[in-house]
């Protein structure tokens, strides 16, 4: 089962990993350098078996980021609380003040200017990909704003005219705006192939939470592959994973254990509406079919 690959390198993370303190002070083990594959060719996609992923926030979360969104009151409006934790952290630390999630949540949803203050995580993912900022030169040292680069029309053109080019790439990874970001990108660049009428794509990973992050980070992966080979009259290929720091957090070894004793089950089919641009798809355009996992486990995440 493809499933496999995981299991097997979250059991290796965790026996023989080197231990680590990491920036959240929570302590990781690690390996660097791993590499996954998945074939997207029957119609099925990586989600995981061996417990529930919310495949459904991981669908809004995708969405929002093509949109170019970085305010996390729309995921937030949604009932998507995968970003909350950062803003939250830094409301406490300003403020003192000790709001509790839910309070936190519904205040950005409620509040236009409470929502603007403290609800951006900065020049995210979705700013990057689609609003990569350009400068001109405006004479003596003097530069201005120009024409923002919208990484994933690119893409797509590319793509479509120009399918064997090695040049199909975007990526989140903008140094110069790294310190204005909640967290500089995880999933940080994307690489495509087209072989025989068939899509693939590389994710290049820096840093993977494996038990948290991966199950997430592996299906938009698969479900922008999709997206893109739709978008440009292609049948979809593998999806390839390359992780370069993989890590497990000290505080997940209850859930490797129960993961790992678990049998994988057959990935579930995705289905795409057919829609008119990469921009114009809806949560309700992405069905996911036959998917039946194990219980979900819940842990902690390290912000
Ligand atoms: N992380 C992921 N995937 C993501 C994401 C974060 O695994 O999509 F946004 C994890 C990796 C790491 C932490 O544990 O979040 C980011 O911390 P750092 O920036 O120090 O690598």
């Amino acid at each position: 089962h493809p499933e496999a690959q995981y299991l097997d390198l979250l059991d290796r993370v965790w026996r023989t990993g080197s231990e680590r303190r990491d920036r959240t002070g929570v302590g990781t083990r690690a390996l660097f350098g791993a590499t996954m594959r998945f074939d997207l060719a029957d119609g099925t996609v990586p989600l995981l078996t061996t417990k529930r992923i919310f495949w459904k926030s991981a669908v809004r979360e995708l969405i929002w980021f093509l949109s170019g969104d970085t305010n996390i009151r729309e995921l937030v409006r949604q009932g998507v609380h995968i970003w909350t934790d950062w803003p939250l952290a830094k409301y406490r630390a300003a403020t003192g003040e000790a709001i509790d999630r839910d309070a936190f949540e519904a205040r950005i949803v409620e509040d236009d200017a409470f929502a603007a203050e403290w609800g951006d995580l900065g020049r995210v993912y979705g700013a990057q990909w689609v609003g990569w900022r350009t400068y001109e030169a405006a004479g003596e040292g003097l530069f201005r704003a120009g024409q923002p680069v919208n990484q994933i029309a690119e893409l797509v053109k590319g793509l479509r005219d120009n399918p064997s080019s090695r040049r199909n790439i975007f990526t989140g990874w903008n140094v110069a705006e790294l310190g204005g970001m909640a967290l500089p990108p995880c999933h940080m660049t994307y690489q495509y192939f087209v072989a025989d009428g068939r899509l693939s794509g590389i994710l290049y990973q820096r840093s993977c939470d494996l038990g948290l992050g991966f199950g997430f980070n592996i299906f938009e992966h698969a479900l922008l592959i999709r997206m893109l080979a739709d978008q440009c009259g292609l049948l979809p290929g593998e999806c390839i994973w390359m992780g370069a720091d993989a890590h497990v957090y000290l505080n997940h070894g209850d859930l490797v254990a129960e993961q790992l004793t678990r049998e994988p089950r057959p990935f579930p089919k995705l289905t795409l509406a057919p829609v008119s641009s990469i921009f114009d798809y809806r949560f309700e355009d992405v069905a996911v079919e036959g998917y039946e996992p194990h219980p979900h486990i819940a842990a902690p995440v390290a912000v």
